[in-house]
């Protein structure tokens, strides 16, 4: 109401004292005779986003902030912190990111009751998430290939699907949460089957929640969130579909469910954002996985073993002499 009230002010086309008699005699109070409260559209406009989540995204790919004279301030710490990046990087010489690649993904059990679980061996991450949301053409995505189902229809995906990520770990799609096309017996026989496997696995390394980009949090995802963290599961925020969001927009998404997640326990507090379209994001969540599985170390575990080759070899020229 008040957005229509709103719109109809800042259109010339209507007079305002017709505006006035049409609210009055459709029993709508007028924006004069109220406190407006602002709306959740212009309280998301107002979010400011830090200069370094800016680069982080930039650096992902997600597009770079517009020269305009909006961004200017934002523009001017950028370049300040760029400059002492430079003093930094001209010491140490720059080292360009790797690409990291997942050996071949293969589909090796599908369990629609407990029951038919595959036993637990390797570690496993799971990804679950509203209906439609991407969470399969994310497992696409990441593996680079296109043998996960994915589809225009909410629900497809009615069971867990565990795949095999080469021999190092599983990634498993689970059944989309909050949609109104199964019946209330199917959803609460997929919802006690997703509770089961969350929270009795052992191998269960993290549980990606995979949350449109453009929508953020909604009510279905509260419920299920709310069930990870009674059940002391750790999850991590996934947000997807950020292709098709501009740069200020998915910063300041991503600043609002940054904020969201604080009240819950077992909430890893780092949002990861991700294009299953355009690949943005995909490498640094590749490596985030690879890390969980403990496939890759540290930094400092390589500089380790460097240290000790060098010593062995400092040894062994001098036995040599
Ligand atoms: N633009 C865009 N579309 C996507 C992206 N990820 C998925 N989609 C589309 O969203 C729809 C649902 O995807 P799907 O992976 O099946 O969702 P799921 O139900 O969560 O497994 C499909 O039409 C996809 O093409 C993305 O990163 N960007
Ligand atoms: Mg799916």
């Amino acid at each position: 109401m008040h957005r229509l009230t709103t719109i109809f002010e800042k259109s010339s086309f209507f007079k305002p004292q017709r505006i006035t008699s049409y609210l009055n005699q459709a029993n709508y109070k007028t924006v004069a005779e109220t406190t407006v409260p602002i709306s959740n559209r212009q309280k998301f406009k107002q979010i400011q986003p830090s200069p370094k989540l800016y680069e982080k995204l930039e650096k992902l790919g997600f597009g770079t902030l517009l020269r305009t004279k909006r961004y200017a301030g934002l523009h001017k710490q950028k370049q300040r912190q760029e400059q002492k990046q430079l003093k930094w990087t001209d010491q140490a010489g720059s080292v360009p990111e790797p690409k990291y690649h997942f050996p071949l993904l293969s589909f090796f059990a599908g369990a629609k009751i407990h029951t038919s679980i595959p036993p637990e061996s390797l570690e496993e991450i799971a990804f679950v998430g509203r209906s439609n949301v991407g969470k399969s053409s994310l497992l696409n995505s990441l593996a680079e290939t296109t043998i996960v189902r994915t589809s225009d229809k909410p629900g497809l995906t009615q069971q867990l699907n565990f795949f095999n990520v080469g021999k190092l770990f599983h990634m498993v799609d689970m059944p989309g949460y909050g949609f109104a096309f199964a019946d209330e017996a199917e959803r609460a026989k997929w919802r006690e089957l997703m509770e089961t496997y969350i929270s009795s696995r052992k191998t269960l390394k993290r549980v990606y929640v995979v949350l449109d980009a453009r929508h953020g949090i909604k009510v279905a995802d509260v419920d299920f969130l709310k069930m990870l963290d009674s059940k002391r599961v750790k999850f991590q925020i996934v947000l997807t579909k950020c292709d098709l969001l501009v740069l200020p927009d998915l910063a300041k998404r991503i600043t609002v469910v940054e904020n969201d997640i604080k009240q819950f326990r077992n909430a890893v507090q780092a949002v990861i954002a991700v294009s299953s379209k355009t690949s943005s994001g995909i490498n640094q969540l590749r490596k985030e996985m690879l890390f969980l599985t403990n496939h890759l170390k540290p930094k400092e575990f390589y500089e380790a073993i460097e240290e000790q080759k060098k010593e062995k070899l400092e040894r062994r020229k001098r036995k040599d002499h």
